[in-house]
């Protein structure tokens, strides 16, 4: 097991558009084992491979309090269940110390592979449905502060280049 370092928001990686995974292998199996590890020492409750600069379409996820529900998603789907809308206070590990109020459909469903390459569906709501939302947007190269004013986007943008730049 690796840990991975984590683009930051305003890093041009992070735009890419992940491919679809052809094969689910061992080396995919191996690059969810190093994202599991990266998210929960950051701690994060979820991870998008574009983060960890692989532009495949693969998300680790875990919600639970204990940190012992590992959700696996490869090649995710989604549709709207409800147009219901729910707001939340959203951070991202690639925008580190920043975290705004998204609104985001309430109910989803998400068809995808496992780590086995079987497909299986479910339906969250809540945080679990703001979280799927907010990497299959990472895949597409899209992040929270897209959906915040300008002004905001690019107060962030610059404080987290002086950090960047202090840390080089
Ligand atoms: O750790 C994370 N917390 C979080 C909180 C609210 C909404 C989404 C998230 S995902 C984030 C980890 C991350 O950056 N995933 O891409
Ligand atoms: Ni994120």
């Amino acid at each position: 097991m690796a840990l991975l370092p984590i683009l930051e928001f305003p890093d041009p990686r992070l735009r890419t558009v992940a491919a679809p995974v052809k094969e689910v292998d061992d080396s995919v199996r191996q690059l969810i084992d190093d994202m599991f590890e990266t998210m929960y020492d950051a701690p994060g409750v979820g991870l998008a491979a574009t983060q960890v600069n692989v532009h495949l379409q693969v998300i680790v996820i875990d919600v639970s309090e204990e940190k012992d529900q590992p959700l696996v998603f490869i090649n995710p789907q989604i549709e709207i269940l409800d147009e219901t809308l729910f707001d939340y206070e959203e951070g991202c590990l690639s925008i580190p110390g920043f975290y705004e109020e998204i609104t985001r459909p309430r109910h989803v469903r998400v068809t995808s592979l496992d780590r086995e390459g079987n497909s299986f569906t479910m339906e969250p709501e809540g945080l679990l449905a703001v979280c799927i939302q907010h990497e299959m947007d990472h895949l597409d190269g899209k992040l929270f502060v897209d959906y915040i004013s300008n002004m905001k986007r690019q107060r962030i943008r610059k404080k987290l280049e002086k950090q960047q730049k202090a840390r080089a």
